[in-house]
């Protein structure tokens, strides 16, 4: 493992005003599938979720809970933590700011960024969204028929006036138009990457950074009647997870992260001032920020008032952990908005899992649990046809491997899709059954050839499916040291002879409950 490159990935951290809804799910689940391929792509993976549990929306919300922020956001935050259970993901860490390290970490960024005359005293006035944590300028508020105020993202603002610390964000412009310009993906996709430019290069305004009109949140080192400012706070757990400013830590290796992911509202907060923070501290800048797009339920934003929040728990229990992680990221294109419905999921579980994979993996196991005394059956000469099948699974890595350079997930699923496409095609086209009375020994090979595709398809779907990928490959006799991306192509063939367990079903169809009620 010493000479594995490190691959540090990031989710956003999730605010604990509220449980945890089906948009968080998303972006764990989509963070977590990446994790899982880097490392079974030999990578040294480090990857992190958690909770953004400072600031006046938690401390608000607390209050009208009648609860302490603290045990207000201890309630939310095992809530997440419990999701990202229930979900089958594999974070080696789950942060919370108020944990003791983050402290240390964020008080070092402060003292670092101060040191370099960056911060300094003065008096905010302006509006702010406390949905958003974020500032906005008059001409980005629109005021209403009743005389409220509407900031960017369309949350009432309020007017603030007090003494608070300033980040110099305005000596940053040019700098970080030139880290656009130097690092073409550093924003991706594309249009958000266009959308931060033109931010910029509109001119920035230097930055408040601290708070007097509440106390839930980070103290300013030496001024403690100030909090910081929630998004410097937020910001930073990326670096508190390396271990920083130890560093003798056993994770400092790991920044820079390589990749943040995040959703589309809060591209700004991880490309403008996140870097600008860190060129003021004298620390390296994170490799990409991807944006990713919203889930809607039908079309529409999920919203209390609207009443059609999903349950990420309950939509688990009812389609399935691998069902609901594999239609997240099948059916949605990484980086655009996506839509949820009921029909959409049975439709992508019944036609991609249960029919394309499933049924090939079942009447494939079948029939060698029948005719081959239930062992991976011997492989004779190879006729075109099954070299033609056995290249395109060879080189699913490679393509697997371009998509996921733009994070591409969507994509990497089509690519493996399409494997099992042409597996069915040349199933049915070679005709296994009608084989036995006239010529076993090339039904043998035929089979061969089925399982030995399905295995890798098994091993690339893993990432998605963990579970459901790993009862396959048990099914197909593979070892668990056989199971990482190394294995792919030639040099992991399943070995003839090898016994094979009773075959089962791995992909059973969605039908739906008797009294006919859709989840
Ligand atoms: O923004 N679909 O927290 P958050 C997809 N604490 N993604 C969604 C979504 C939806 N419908 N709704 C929200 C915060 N998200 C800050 C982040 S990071 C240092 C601090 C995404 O709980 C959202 O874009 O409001 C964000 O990436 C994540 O969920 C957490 O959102």
């Amino acid at each position: 493992m010493a000479t594995a490159p490190k691959f540090y990935l990031t989710t956003a951290i999730h605010y604990t005003n509220g449980p945890p809804h089906i948009g968080h799910a998303y972006e764990m689940v989509a963070a977590d599938a990446i994790a899982r391929f880097k490392r079974l792509d030999g990578y040294d993976v480090f990857a992190m979720t958690g909770t953004d549990e400072h600031g006046q929306k938690v401390q608000r919300t607390a209050a009208q809970n009648g609860l302490s922020p603290k045990a207000f956001v201890d309630g939310i935050a095992a809530r997440f933590h419990e999701m990202e259970q229930a979900l089958g993901c594999s974070f080696d860490r789950f942060i919370r700011t108020t944990d003791p390290d983050h402290k240390i970490s964020t008080d070092e960024l402060w003292r670092r960024m101060e040191a370099n005359g960056d911060i300094y005293l003065a008096k905010y006035s302006g509006w702010y969204s406390v949905r958003d944590e974020a500032f906005y300028g008059e001409e980005e508020t629109t005021l209403q028929p009743d005389g409220t105020r509407l900031g960017g993202q369309g949350t009432p603002v309020e007017w603030v006036e007090e003494e608070s610390y300033f980040f110099r964000l305005a000596k940053y412009q040019d700098a970080l138009l030139k880290l656009y310009a130097d690092v073409p993906d550093f924003v991706s996709p594309e249009t958000r990457k266009n959308e931060v430019v033109s931010f910029v290069k509109g001119g920035l305004e230097d930055l408040s950074i601290s708070r007097t009109s509440f106390d839930w949140g980070l103290p300013v080192p030496g001024d403690p009647k100030h909090v910081m400012y929630v998004w410097v706070d937020a910001l930073n757990n990326y670096l508190t997870g390396t271990g920083f400013p130890d560093p003798a830590s056993p994770r400092a290796h790991y920044w820079p992260a390589d990749v943040h992911i995040i959703g589309k509202d809060i591209v700004r907060f991880h490309t403008v001032y996140w870097p600008a923070f860190l060129m003021s501290a004298g620390l390296p800048l994170p490799k990409r920020v991807f944006g990713h797009g919203f889930l809607l339920n039908k079309g529409t934003k999920m919203s209390k008032s609207l009443g059609n929040v999903v349950d990420p728990f309950d939509l688990a229990a009812t389609y399935g952990v691998d069902q609901l992680r594999y239609f997240f990221l099948r059916e949605v294109s990484f980086g655009q908005d996506g839509n949820y419905s009921h029909d959409a999921i049975v439709g992508r579980i019944n036609a991609d899992l249960a029919n394309d994979l499933g049924n090939l993996a079942q009447r494939s196991l079948s029939m060698i649990a029948k005719n081959c005394e239930g062992r991976v059956p011997p492989c004779g000469a190879l006729t075109e046809a099954d070299d033609a099948m056995l290249a395109m699974a060879d080189g699913a890595l490679a393509r697997a491997r371009e998509a996921m350079k733009d994070f591409a997930l969507h994509s990497l699923l089509a690519e493996i899709w399409a494997v099992v496409a042409e597996a069915n095609r040349y199933f049915a086209a070679n005709e296994p059954w009608r084989l036995t009375k006239t010529d076993p020994a090339r039904r043998d090979t035929v089979l061969y050839v089925t399982i030995e595709v399905i295995r890798q398809v098994a091993i690339l779907v893993q990432p998605v499916m963990p579970v459901a990928a790993g009862k396959l490959l048990d099914l197909l006799g593979v070892p668990a040291e056989a199971r990482n991306f190394a294995a792919l192509g030639k040099a992991g063939r399943l070995d003839s002879g090898t016994a094979l367990p009773a075959p089962s079903a791995v992909f059973p169809r969605y039908v739906e409950p008797e009294d006919g009620q859709a989840a």
